[in-house]
């Protein structure tokens, strides 16, 4: 028997970064914890930055579609996983688009594999900055955002299936009240204020993990107004080549243009992050010389949250960005951003591969009602 804990919330809410900081705090405590990115394409960020933070072997991905359409691979995933590394916990990340968990995962896996895997009440993540931009709004502000109206229906059902709400980056942005407001409006969840990075309320959210199986709901989703969200946003997802570039720098580079543009066009954005890293003959996984750095909205400075070697060389660089515009739009902008990034810098990238689309239509595998 091991435990499966399901982490969700919206695009940049602070998923990777919690589910690598509960593992290593875990791991202090003398547990075997192993975790499970995923995402619509491939050449992950979150693989990267989830084996930089672990020991070696204790992360699993799945790329090309999200767990819900993806049910068998994740129920394969997740014993191979354990298998391979004796975890007594697994945690995995869902898509930051995703909703309909309970209905979709959790409630197949407890129905089909209850005998063999404990799954933790399901935590759903939100920052402050976020909730002001896609949360409840007056009627005003609500006209005013008509055209997000999509993503606010999703954010909004990520957040009504939790069982455990933790309202993160308590250490950087304000949230004074935002706790009893999400309390009054999702009656159902545990809210529980903290910051994965300071640790700070990290011991309710582990405490919570460890609750027994909530009575189930139904949650009533939309299927055409969430398939509608999803296909607001350009995803992208590339590797580049790039000589010449001390890593950290040249990540912020990248992602300072790609906010200013993105500021200037008025465009929403989910998440853009990047690393960088030597190109021959690093490991991915222990201290390799890894630079990650993230950007969760436009017209902001991006946070460099790996600063990576100061030296330059020839690098290869893993971009994954999600933005409110069609994929052509957003690949003519990173484009334009790795451009700008080489001249500041004084680098020379070459594309390796990039894909660029919009989410398909949800289609879980299973959607199982409450009993
Ligand atoms: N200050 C602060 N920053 C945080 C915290 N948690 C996450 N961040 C930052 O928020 C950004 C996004 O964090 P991630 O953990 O990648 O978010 P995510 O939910 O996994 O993002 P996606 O997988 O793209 O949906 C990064 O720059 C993190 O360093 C936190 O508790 N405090
Ligand atoms: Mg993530």
């Amino acid at each position: 028997m091991f435990r499966l804990v399901v982490l969700s919330g919206f695009l940049g809410a602070g998923k990777t970064t919690m589910m690598v900081g509960a593992a290593r705090a875990l791991g202090r405590r003398g547990r075997r914890v192993a975790v499970i990115t995923n995402d619509q394409a491939g050449d992950l960020v979150d693989t990267a930055v989830a084996a930089h933070g672990l020991p070696e072997g204790a992360v699993a991905e799945i790329t090309g579609g999200c767990f819900c359409c993806r049910f068998e691979d994740l129920e394969r995933t997740i014993r191979e996983v354990v298998g391979r590394t004796g975890a007594d916990t697994v945690i995995a990340e869902a898509v930051g688009s995703c909703t309909d968990l309970q209905a979709t995962v959790l409630r197949p896996l407890r129905r089909f594999y209850g005998d063999s895997i404990r799954v933790s009440p399901l935590t759903t993540l939100v920052e402050p900055i976020r909730m002001a931009a896609l949360g409840p709004a007056s009627a005003g502000d609500r006209a005013h955002r008509a055209a997000g109206a999509d993503l606010e229906y999703l954010f909004d059902r990520q957040l009504a299936e939790a069982d455990v709400i933790a309202l993160t980056k308590m250490d950087a942005q304000r949230g004074a009240g935002l706790a009893g407001e999400l309390a009054r409006r999702y009656p159902y969840a545990l809210v529980v204020p903290c910051s994965a990075v300071t640790g700070q309320g990290m011991e309710r959210v582990l405490e919570a993990w460890e609750a027994p199986e909530p009575a189930g709901r139904d949650l009533e989703v939309d299927y055409d107004r969430y398939a509608a969200a999803e296909a607001r946003l350009g995803w992208l997802n590339a590797r580049y080549l790039v000589d010449g570039a001390v890593p950290g720098e040249w990540v912020l580079a990248v992602l300072g243009d790609l906010s200013r543009a993105c500021a200037r066009a008025g465009y929403v954005i989910g998440h853009a992050k990047l690393t960088a890293q030597a190109a021959h003959g690093l490991p991915t996984s222990g201290v390799g010389g890894l630079a990650k750095a993230s950007l969760v909205a436009a017209g902001v400075a991006p946070a460099l949250d790996i600063p990576g070697p100061e030296g330059a060389g020839a690098l290869r660089a893993v971009v994954n960005v999600r933005v409110g515009c069609s994929p052509y739009e957003l690949e003519g902008l990173v484009t334009n951003a790795i451009r700008a990034a080489d001249e500041t810098t004084g680098a020379r990238s070459s594309a390796e591969s990039t894909n660029a689309f919009s989410p398909a239509y949800p289609r879980p595998v299973h959607r199982i009602p409450a009993a």
